[in-house]
């Protein structure tokens, strides 16, 4: 058994439940009088002319939020506005157009640079080429890219013109390509011939082909980037497909002006899966979506136009576009975008960028830090990462552990760390402490933001008490949030606002669908999706927080729970457990899991079974599919396997589970 330094955090470290950031990053904060919770609750809901003001406005708005329509809310409805005016237009005319935008770094190590001036020839050109192709004010724009700057460019260019844009994740299939454009009844679509993985040149183009011939209607043109250069695929563009550089080349120097946009009016559509099987189209506004990313980078991020920030999540998913695109590019700072995987061509990939760019603050996903934890401390440790001032997380839960590890391995101990719980449909963060204000308790998100209503309720709306598990509601609106399911208002309301809203009392309640608790501080512990949540004898336990008690064993990189059925107790715990590298699944280390489970949660909890696994059944975004576990504990047949980005482990651990 090695054990490399990392797992064992000193005693110290282990012990400690709460920290302070420090007293030089609260002096630099863009926030740090806690007086500003207050303030907004007293001036709800003008506190929100806060965020609204960070934009440019082109003709101003008399009211800020107009709740006639509930649950239609809408918010600086008759302002109008264009968010690639404010992600870049405004920064060139304020003598900022030198400042680097995006820093993009390939696969191989090949780097762009766009100014804001850069930025601002570019998005032109393409947006004076999709009017060329026809593209017109609320025709929606499907984006099939991965991570290349004519993404992001892309995205500024319809916005420019009026266009939503509909972003589809470059690692999603060709069927769920042809969904979304069916369902968006989307007649443009902008890819790319192909884009690199550890290495290796993917044919991308073909997978586009092939999601157009399942596109119901007629498309009226396809524009394609040309990313592989000689190591493309030969692909012929034919008939309405058009290759990007030379539509640019015949924009050169076009200048189109920022169509003036109502604030309510569609900044883009994003699918996300509900449910169903169907994907949910939710909705967004130019206005209310653009203030509220902005707000949260500045009081939440803390950036600034000199930071050097970098989100190292996909734009292909809602954080990648509010928080490597809209958020950090209307405040004028400098974004950094990756092309490729962590561990390529080493497991120090991401450490060595943060210390090739200085970058300033750095935003993750909990399952990338327990990966960093599982492949050791020695590869941040090659790097000077004392450019970072302040780290990030978001997508699910941290444990304490992964949050700690983070805490001293990247931060040094001297950057506060924002844990925030947000989803697709807020449209930015709503749970997190405010890294110049609050304390930080590991394994907590913290309190709702400022003018955030969020609770946690039982099943009849009441609020529960301090430590009791409930269900997390929101019960005012915010500038952010969906407005909408795109064409279907009817499930927009069924999804999000039948649960807990008495409409004959006029009381409207978002429900996010997450379990969570609250402490006695107002701190919200995030406890999973409720659909996670397993009953075992009648006991609710999240899943999450069996994970998060596994995941403390010493030797455990990574833990999925599910509820599997159980004759006398309902349900009983499976967890699937994944190993540090120089640990192995013997009976010891089967013991104290359970050991573990049981003194973290109790003998409720305790696992039924421990599988180990090299391996954990992800989603393409990296998102542990769940439903395949429970589908595995319980012997049943399995459902669709093919969003999987690992479909070959599915096997391999159901030969272990039916041992
Ligand atoms: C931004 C994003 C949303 C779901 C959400 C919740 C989980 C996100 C979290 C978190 C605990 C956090 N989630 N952030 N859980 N702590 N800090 O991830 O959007 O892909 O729509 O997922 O992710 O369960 O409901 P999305």
């Amino acid at each position: 058994m090695t054990d490399d330094g990392d797992g064992d955090l000193e005693a110290r470290l282990v012990e400690q439940e709460t920290f302070e950031p420090s007293d030089e990053f609260v002096e630099q904060a863009n926030v740090s009088d806690e007086s500003i919770y207050e303030e907004f609750e007293e001036d709800w809901p003008r506190c929100w002319t806060r965020a609204a003001d960070l934009l440019d406005w082109d003709s101003p708005y008399s009211e800020v939020l107009d709740d006639s329509e509930e649950p239609f809310y809408e918010w600086f409805a008759d302002g109008t506005l264009n968010a690639s005016y404010n992600c870049v237009d405004r920064h060139v005319e304020s003598g900022d157009k030198n400042r680097a935008a995006i820093k993009w770094e390939g696969e191989h190590g090949e780097t762009r640079t766009y100014t804001y001036q850069d930025l601002y020839r570019e998005v032109n050109e393409f947006a004076a080429a999709l009017r060329e192709l026809g593209v017109e004010e609320d025709d929606v724009v499907t984006l099939y890219m991965p991570m290349v700057p004519e993404l992001p460019i892309a995205m500024l260019a319809c916005a420019r013109i009026g266009a939503p844009h509909s972003v589809v994740f470059a690692g999603f299939s060709a069927d769920a390509l042809a969904t979304r454009m069916n369902s968006a009844d989307s007649r443009y679509l902008i890819t790319c011939d192909g884009y690199y993985r550890r290495g290796d040149p993917l044919d991308h183009l073909a997978k586009a082909n092939e999601g157009l011939a399942g596109v119901d209607h007629g498309v009226d043109a396809t524009v394609v980037v040309d990313r592989l250069g000689e190591d493309g695929f030969g692909h012929d563009l034919s008939g309405n497909q058009h290759d990007w550089d030379d539509l640019v080349a015949d924009h050169q120097g076009a200048r189109v002006d920022p169509v003036e946009r109502d604030a309510e009016d569609m900044l883009f559509l994003m699918y996300t899966s509900g449910t169903t099987g169907e994907p949910k189209g939710v909705k967004h506004t130019t206005g209310g979506y653009l203030a509220y990313a902005t707000w949260t980078s500045h009081a939440v991020l803390d950036l600034e136009p000199e930071d050097t920030y970098w989100c190292s999540a996909d734009i292909g998913w809602i954080t990648g576009h509010s928080y490597i695109v809209y958020g950090p590019l209307s405040l004028g700072t400098t974004t950094v975008m990756y092309e490729g995987t962590p561990d390529y061509p080493e497991r120090d990939r991401l450490w060595e960028l943060v210390e090739k760019y200085a970058v300033d603050v750095f935003y993750t996903a909990p399952t990338a830090i327990r990966a960093f934890m599982k492949w050791g401390s020695e590869f941040p440790e090659r790097h000077d990462l004392s450019s970072l001032r302040l780290l990030g997380t978001v997508g699910e839960p941290i444990n304490p552990r992964a949050w700690k590890w983070y805490y001293k391995h990247i931060g040094n101990e001297e950057c506060p760390i924002v844990d925030t719980w947000w989803q697709t449909e807020t449209g930015g963060m709503m749970v997190t402490t405010l890294p110049g204000v609050g304390t930080m308790k590991p394994g907590s998100a913290g309190p709702p933001l400022p003018g955030i209503d969020a609770r946690v309720v039982d099943t009849e709306g009441e609020e529960v008490g301090a430590g009791r598990a409930g269900y997390l509601t929101v019960d005012k609106p915010w500038p952010g949030m969906l407005r909408t399911l795109y064409n279907n208002d009817e499930r927009f309301i069924g999804e999000y606002w039948e649960e807990y809203s008495d409409p004959d009392a006029d009381e409207w309640v978002y429900f996010p669908e997450d379990g969570a608790k609250i402490d006695d501080d107002g701190y919200i512990t995030i406890l999973g999706r409720v659909d996670d949540v397993i009953n075992v004898s009648g006991h609710r336990l999240g899943t999450m927080e069996i994970e998060s008690a596994i995941v403390g064993v010493e030797g455990v990189a990574e833990a999925a729970v599910v509820g599997g059925d159980h004759e006398v107790k309902g349900e009983a715990v499976y967890a699937y457990v994944i190993l540090e590298d120089g640990y192995d699944g013997s009976e010891e280390m089967r013991e104290a899991i359970i050991e573990g489970v049981e003194d973290a949660i109790g003998p409720i909890a305790r696992p039924e079974q421990v599988i180990f696994t090299p391996e954990l059944p992800k989603t393409r975004s990296g998102k542990i599919m769940r439903r395949l576990l429970e589908e595995i504990a319980n012997g049943e047949e399995l459902g669709d396997t093919t969003t999987l980005r690992n479909p070959e482990i599915v096997e391999d651990i159901q030969a272990k589970v039916s041992d």
